[in-house]
């Protein structure tokens, strides 16, 4: 397990970079002057509910360096469950974590994936760099396009494996936008094309939580047969609001992230 909590960020933030070049031009055209000043809200990662690598195993890394456990959301029809933790220090971004349900789902997408968790070497789940170790398996395009008819999110886990699947904008915090239709009016004059599934911006100041994000980049991947272009990894962007007290919001909105997923699907 990582020491130092500024470590595995910059590790995370690094793979994800390498198949999300989009989120480095996301940076210079949100920062005021340079990279440092766009602070992130949270990442999310991805996994299935077995027992060598379900969400509890990924979320041990985080605890191990601070984070508590704070909510959990459901979502039915994508066969999902999910958690996010929060560090005591809130400069740090939340962690959200999702698993797929494997039990819900077909024998065949429970078979073939419980084949490719089976060949990750034990140790590796609690290694340092787990969390950006990306596949530990080999998969055909057969296979990936198979997995994606029932499972986007089977699929994109088989593809790209354990890694940040998402950094986030921290909108509360950037100096030149005051709301979030601002960012995407930046980001769609720069060319992004956005998720635009649930409506452009998900959630509202009533639920304490706006969201948007882009679609995922198309980037290589190297299957076990052929080298093919994929949706990889996308950014997005939050907005918080202040609960009575004056705080500002810390939890997710389960309408909003069942939309939000879909930021990898084909375009
Ligand atoms: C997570 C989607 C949910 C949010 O902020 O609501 C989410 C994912 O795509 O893995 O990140
Ligand atoms: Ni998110």
């Amino acid at each position: 397990m990582h020491t130092d909590v500024k470590v595995l960020f910059a590790n995370l933030w690094q793979d994800y970079v390498a198949v999300t070049p989009s989120a480095k031009q996301v940076h210079q055209l949100l920062g005021s002057s340079q990279q440092d000043d766009v602070i992130n809200d949270h990442i999310a990662l991805r996994t299935f509910n077995l027992e060598k690598v379900g969400l509890e195993k990924l979320a041990a890394h985080f605890k191990a360096l601070g984070y508590e456990e704070c909510g959990e959301y459901h979502f039915e029809a994508k066969k999902l469950y999910a958690k996010h933790y929060e560090h005591p220090d809130r400069s740090l971004p939340k962690v959200f974590i999702s698993e797929l349900l494997l039990d819900k789902c077909s024998a065949y997408l429970r078979d073939t994936i419980t084949a490719l968790v089976e060949q990750i070497p034990a140790e590796a789940v609690t290694a340092d760099n787990f969390l950006y170790s990306g596949t530990h398996w080999q998969v055909s395009q057969a296979t990936y396009e198979k997995l994606l008819a029932e499972s986007e999110y089977a699929a994109w886990v088989s593809a790209w494996g354990y890694r940040a699947n998402h950094f986030t904008v921290s909108v509360n915090d950037l100096h030149s936008f005051d709301s979030l239709e601002q960012v995407n009016n930046a980001l769609k004059e720069a060319g992004f094309l956005l998720n635009m599934s649930g409506g452009e911006i998900k959630g509202t100041p009533q639920v304490y939580l706006e969201q948007s994000s882009t679609l995922a980049d198309l980037h290589q991947v190297q299957f076990s047969d052929v080298v093919a272009t994929i949706p990889s990894c996308f950014y997005e962007f939050a907005r918080r609001y202040a609960v009575a007290d004056g705080l500002l919001y810390t939890g997710f909105v389960a309408a909003s992230a069942d939309k939000i997923f879909e930021s990898t699907n084909a375009r």
